[in-house]
């Protein structure tokens, strides 16, 4: 996956034909998009194929179960186009193990502490061993916090400089995308702010431009 903007876009949006344009009308202002079971589950999987001759496509499937499931989800995902996907890490080192040998190669970022306010009720009590796991298990990188910076500033250290950090949570969900890259963050993704805007890429240039002036 490229890093030249800094910025990922997160295409929520459930009308696949809506979808295809806002990726058009973005493209040149974010390194990748990602999609998430609310387009999938309205478009098909086959999207996935689609958006890969368009863009670097993650996959934000949450994957969180046994090892052979896991290993089935990730498989197919790769195969369908995607560069990149999402697990979980609370399943434990055996399912995270299962997941980045069938990426073969493909990056896996692994979801540590949750963005949402009950993020803070279960994940962020585990979160630094989860993302201390992910390094062990060759992830190629983490899911931390926007809205939290100063816990995205942890997961920066115990992590290292070697491993990837996508942070969720910029706009709609009060974060801001400057604050996070400076806590340690090498992409922001950005969702409802950009695709339910009157103009998606004024909105995506304007925080591509906001992350390139720091
Ligand atoms: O902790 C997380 N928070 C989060 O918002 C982990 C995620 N993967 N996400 C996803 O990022 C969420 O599912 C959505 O697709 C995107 C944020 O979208 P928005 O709040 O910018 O609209």
């Amino acid at each position: 996956m490229r890093c030249e903007t800094r910025l990922v876009l997160a295409l929520d949006e459930t009308a696949p034909r809506r979808a295809l344009e806002v990726v058009n009308e973005v493209s040149d202002h974010v390194d990748a998009v990602k999609v998430n079971w609310p387009l999938i589950l309205n478009a098909g999987p086959e999207i996935i194929t689609r958006l890969s001759v368009m863009s670097d496509v993650i996959c934000d499937f949450k994957v969180a179960d046994i090892p052979n499931t896991d290993r089935l989800i990730v498989e197919r995902t790769m195969e369908l186009g995607a560069s990149a996907v999402i697990v979980h890490g609370f399943t434990g080192e055996d399912s995270l193990r299962a997941c980045v040998d069938a990426a073969s190669g493909g990056e896996v970022y692994v979801v540590t502490e949750m963005s949402h306010p009950g993020g803070e009720m279960f994940t962020s009590i585990h979160a630094e061993e989860i993302a201390f796991m992910a390094r062990q298990c060759g992830a190629h990188g983490i899911i931390a916090p926007a809205t939290r910076p100063e816990r995205l500033k942890d997961m920066r250290s115990k992590v290292g400089g070697g491993m990837k950090i996508l942070s969720p949570g910029v706009g709609a969900q009060g974060g801001s995308a400057s604050t996070a890259i400076s806590a340690g963050a090498d992409y922001v993704i950005v969702g409802r702010s950009i695709y339910q805007s009157a103009n998606p890429a004024d909105v995506a240039k304007a925080i591509r431009e906001e992350i390139a002036t720091l």
